[in-house]
């Protein structure tokens, strides 16, 4: 059992740029976070920078520092995604700032609620404006004032951290199996692929086989290290360092998920777990999610393009309103999500985070409102079990875990995973050599025919009229050369897919070019 007062917990700090983030982890802990030379040369924090804070009572935090800058907000949300509580600076002589706000609204999306304000720089200007400004933003965080410069206040704010963390439950009782969004790669001279994160549930040791999504690479735990110290197993809430034996430092990036090998026989979508334990994430264009937004201005119009941040991946996707506070995002790249995982929406342009919420089915159909969806909606954000699986599903990850009712042989499993990985340039009928099961696939709604000689995953064809319909929203007409530029593919897929199109109805040839037939 778990000791909930000792769980692993992580700790994010936040706020606008130059509010003294970095001076005053490095005031707390010793270490300097702003490792990279452009870093050190600007006078500002690009990456994220990591340390460990012991507190008075013992305890100690893993800590995330994160860029204030506006324009790496992104991987300010990469590094909250992982955190039990925040440490938010409000400079005394700037007061709360653009970022201030954008930080509180990311932290708010993610349902990260505790944690304390430090308001920095005390010894620059009196923190008394700053406090209240802190205090109306925040209103449920200590806020302290302090000086990394002089060295004061640290002593309460180490005290307030102490209060805020106790009793934070942490990942660590999450049980399930392995899931770290990795936030770094990188090699060591010796050792090979390092990835680094935090581990949202279950544990990695050494031996373990592990999947990389969305790409479905294994590979195999070769070391455990948490805070640059070797383990036998690592657990849930704790930041951690996996050496990977099998896969290369250009085969991982931010935005993976590493996961326990899957056991069931197919290793994809809608695996079933134990009962209560978390179920495994599920790569998907879709997701049905109940969503809130920061302000009723911030909530975008039904059919809107949004950047949609989860983990430490972020993809664009069209918002679908399905009623009420629930909505299905399409997305135009894969995520990697399990029912209950916090997302966070922001504008693509100009850029600010608008809302979040959280993930109610991980891999729906492709559907509009409905009476039943609400229905059933409203359900899964209740945690009700669902009362019968679906036909013609893949297995959803719900609070229950619903095994995959497909009834595709694993013959067809496997060119389906085949047609999956290809995207938009499927290969030839010819080569796959296997009419049945292309057959199956296609009455499972799971492959479409594009063109006379191939067939394309149902979900690549989705994210490719997404990306299309944008590109005609936004230029009114879209050529061959453009289509084929915007995919990065080549003139034979980009015309088989307009073709697709066109006979969908989607678009309508005029002269050199593809309009829009009809919107929304
Ligand atoms: N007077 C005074 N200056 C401080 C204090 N803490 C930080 N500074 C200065 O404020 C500037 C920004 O500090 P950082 O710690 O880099 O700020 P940051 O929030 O990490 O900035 P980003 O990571 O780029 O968002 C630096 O020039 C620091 O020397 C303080 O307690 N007092
Ligand atoms: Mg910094």
């Amino acid at each position: 059992m778990p000791d909930p007062v000792l769980a692993p917990l992580t700790l994010g700090t936040a706020g606008h740029i130059d509010h003294g983030k970095t001076a005053l982890i490095r005031a707390l802990t010793g270490v300097d976070t702003d490792r990279l030379p452009e870093e050190r040369e600007r006078g500002i924090s690009i990456e994220l920078g990591y340390a460990q804070l012991a507190l008075p009572g013992g305890r100690r935090l893993s800590v995330i520092d994160v860029p204030g800058h506006e324009r790496f907000v992104r991987t300010m949300v990469a590094g909250a995604s992982g955190i039990d509580l925040y440490l938010m600076t409000v400079a005394a002589d700037d007061g709360v700032m653009p970022q201030t706000r954008e930080h509180a609204a990311v932290l708010a999306a993610l349902g990260v609620t505790a944690g304390v304000v430090a308001v920095t720089k005390a010894d620059a200007a009196d923190p008394a404006r700053a406090l209240a400004e802190a205090a109306e933003l925040l209103p449920g965080a200590e806020a302290v004032a302090v000086s990394a410069r002089r060295g004061e206040g640290l002593d309460a704010l180490t005290a307030a951290l102490e209060r805020a963390a106790a009793g934070l439950p942490g990942r660590a009782g999450a049980g399930g199996a392995l899931v770290l969004h990795v936030d770094r790669a990188f090699t060591i001279r010796g050792a090979g692929t390092v990835a680094t994160g935090t581990l949202w549930s279950g544990a990695a040791g050494r031996g373990d086989a592990v999947e990389l999504l969305p790409s479905g690479r294994r590979a195999r735990v070769r070391g455990v290290q948490v805070h640059d110290a070797f383990v036998d197993r690592a657990r849930a809430g704790q930041r951690v360092a996996l050496n990977l034996a099998g896969v290369g430092v250009d085969e991982i990036a931010r935005g993976d998920v590493v996961v326990a090998v899957a056991t069931g026989a197919t290793g994809v979508a809608g695996e079933a777990s134990a009962p209560g334990a978390a179920a495994r994430p599920v790569v998907s264009y879709r997701v049905d999610a109940a969503l809130e937004w920061a302000s009723p201005e911030a909530r975008p119009e039904g059919g809107a393009r949004v950047a949609v941040h989860h983990g430490t991946r972020a993809v664009a996707a069209r918002l679908a309103e399905l009623g009420g506070r629930y909505a299905q995002l399409r997305l135009e790249r894969p995520l990697v999500t399990r029912a209950g995982d916090r997302l966070v929406i922001r504008a693509l342009a100009p850029p600010d985070t608008l809302g979040g919420g959280v993930v109610l089915d991980a891999s729906p159909q492709r559907h509009g409102p409905s009476r039943d969806l609400l229905a059933r909606l409203a359900r899964l954000e209740r945690g009700e079990p669902e009362p019968a699986p679906q036909p013609e599903r893949p297995g959803s990850v719900g609070t229950v875990p619903v095994p995959a009712p497909s009834g595709l042989s694993p013959a067809a499993l496997a060119i389906e995973e085949e047609l999956r990985a290809a995207g938009a340039e499927p290969p030839l009928d010819a080569d796959l050599d296997a009419p049945d099961e292309l057959a199956a696939l296609r009455a499972a709604g799971r492959a479409v025919r594009l063109g006379p000689a191939m067939h394309v995953h149902a979900d690549a064809l989705d994210a490719v009229r997404a990306r299309l319909v944008a590109l005609l929203e936004a230029e009114g007409e879209v050529t061959l050369g453009r289509l084929r530029d915007e995919l990065g593919t080549s003139r034979k897929y980009a015309q088989a897919l307009l073709e697709r199109f066109d006979a969908e109805r989607l678009t309508l040839r005029r002269g050199d070019a593809r309009v829009l037939r009809r919107r929304g």
